[in-house]
């Protein structure tokens, strides 16, 4: 919805206004004209929603069947609702239920006024709520988010292939599994069709197609999942299949000795690694195999919080920084990481978890607002099965391994009701309320530990 400047002008302003002689901004009451400001909050809905997952492998155990996340609706005055999609799980879900009483009567404009008091009740609620309130004012004022925020520095942003080892999407345990709530099944019922994929063969198999179908130019392994060794060999199959022009990362979420990860390291060398995430747990051990193999390295595991910064500057573990705003403080926490990072001499790239088309937006969003943010980011979003998106079909299209900068206001996406409505419906039948990895695998997997390889 756009409003005249006049219009416009008129809302904000009645919230200046609002504010007495003396009064300190942000403090005072809520006043006769900022209640009728078009931009104050008068409701916030939280849905929480499952969406199909297939069984990915990972350090922590196999996906599935669903993955949780949280949609937030945050109605204003003025009409326009703001869109917010953060982490899932029922934590999450009722500290946003508790932020409805901070939020509401306050305007959208004003989020870090409330951020403490939203960030005490997770970082994940907070990133929820400024995403939806920075939607509402795009929506509201007829700019996109991404201008909102000082952007757009780049017209498109560059993604990564996300590779996970996996098991077809029809595996009997996964058919079996007890917070099934969809009728998925066997051959061509099944969720997807990548099938298994085990071997270093399989894996560059999938990271063709990945390159086919997507344009990815830059390929993330997931690593910690087969032996140490057979992930080396998948590198180098990569590395054959997809030519020189391929830029590979692997990221063993921490799962690997420190000899492993410099032995390996070592080997990987050899191929065009654009960095080495993750491979072993803490600054100290990272900064050990970066010296050892001479790799740049990178994270979102001993570097998420800004007081992990002052010792990754003393103990040297990364190249690259993983920003991610559902933990980093939002998105003024992940723009205030842009300049920082330059002065320390790192590279932005963006973490991913498994997420929906608003998070994908706000991805996009967000990377085209930082000029240091110059790394495909990864995502999961070519993970999310076809048809189950909780927003309309729109320009959100990895093409060349980039996604366009929506050019709507806010967010530039529309939720689907029906689509948002049948999520939630599987997120009350599927009984899950939390991620769990570790038992599904277990499950597939008896002997399964997940012990240092
Ligand atoms: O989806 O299993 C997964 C990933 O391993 C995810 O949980 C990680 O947080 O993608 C992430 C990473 O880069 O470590
Ligand atoms: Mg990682």
């Amino acid at each position: 919805m756009n409003l005249h400047r006049r219009d416009w002008l008129g809302g904000t302003g009645g919230s200046l206004l609002a504010l007495g002689a003396g009064q300190v901004p942000g403090t005072g009451p809520i006043g006769p004209f900022r209640a009728r400001d078009r931009l104050t909050i008068t409701d916030l809905t939280v849905t929480p929603i499952a969406l199909p997952d297939p069984p990915l492998l990972a350090a922590s155990g196999c996906h599935g069947p669903y993955f949780l996340r949280n949609i937030i609706e945050l109605k204003t005055a003025s009409g326009a609702v703001g869109l917010g999609e953060t982490v899932g799980g029922e934590r999450v879900t009722a500290g946003l239920e508790k932020a409805r009483a901070i939020v509401v009567g306050q305007s959208v404009l004003s989020y870090r006024r409330c951020a403490a008091q939203l960030q005490a009740l997770g970082m994940g609620v907070y990133a929820g709520i400024e995403l939806a309130c920075l939607d509402a004012i795009g929506r509201v004022t007829g700019r996109t988010l991404c201008e909102l925020i000082g952007g757009p520095v780049r017209d498109s942003v560059e993604f990564a292939a996300y590779l996970f080892y996996r098991y077809a999407a029809d595996h009997p345990v996964v058919l079996a599994d007890p917070h099934l709530a969809d009728s998925r099944g066997r051959g061509e019922h099944a969720i997807d069709d990548w099938g298994e994929v085990r071997t270093p063969e399989a894996m560059a198999a999938m990271a063709a197609r990945f390159r086919d179908r997507w344009g990815f130019r830059t390929f993330k392994l997931k690593g910690g999942v087969l032996p140490p060794e057979v992930e080396r060999d998948s590198l180098f199959a990569m590395a054959e299949r997809l030519g020189p022009g391929a830029k590979l990362r692997i990221d063993p979420n921490a799962r690997w000795k420190k000899d492993t990860a410099i032995r390996i390291g070592k080997e990987i060398s050899r191929l065009k690694m654009e960095y080495y995430e993750d491979p072993v747990a803490g600054q100290s051990a990272m900064a050990e195999v970066r010296q050892a193999t001479g790799l740049k390295m990178s994270t979102n595991m001993c570097v998420t919080k800004f007081t992990d910064i002052p010792g990754a500057m003393r103990t040297e573990p990364i190249d690259v920084l993983l920003v991610d705003h559902h933990y980093f403080g939002g998105f003024a926490g992940c723009q205030a990481l842009g300049p920082l990072s330059k002065g320390v001499g790192w590279t932005l790239s963006q973490h991913s978890n498994s997420h929906a088309g608003i998070t994908m937006a706000a991805m996009v969003h967000l990377a085209a607002s930082i000029p240091e943010l110059t790394l495909a980011s990864d995502t999961h979003y070519p993970w999310l099965i076809p048809g189950t998106d909780i927003i309309e079909t729109s320009g959100l299209k990895i093409e060349n391994g980039a996604i366009r900068v929506p050019t709507g206001p806010g967010l530039g996406v529309a939720l689907d009701p029906d689509r948002l409505a049948r999520a939630h419906a599987t997120y009350k039948k599927c009984g899950m309320r939390g991620r769990d990895d570790r038992s599904l695998m277990r499950k597939i997997e008896p002997g399964w530990t997940g012990e240092l390889l």
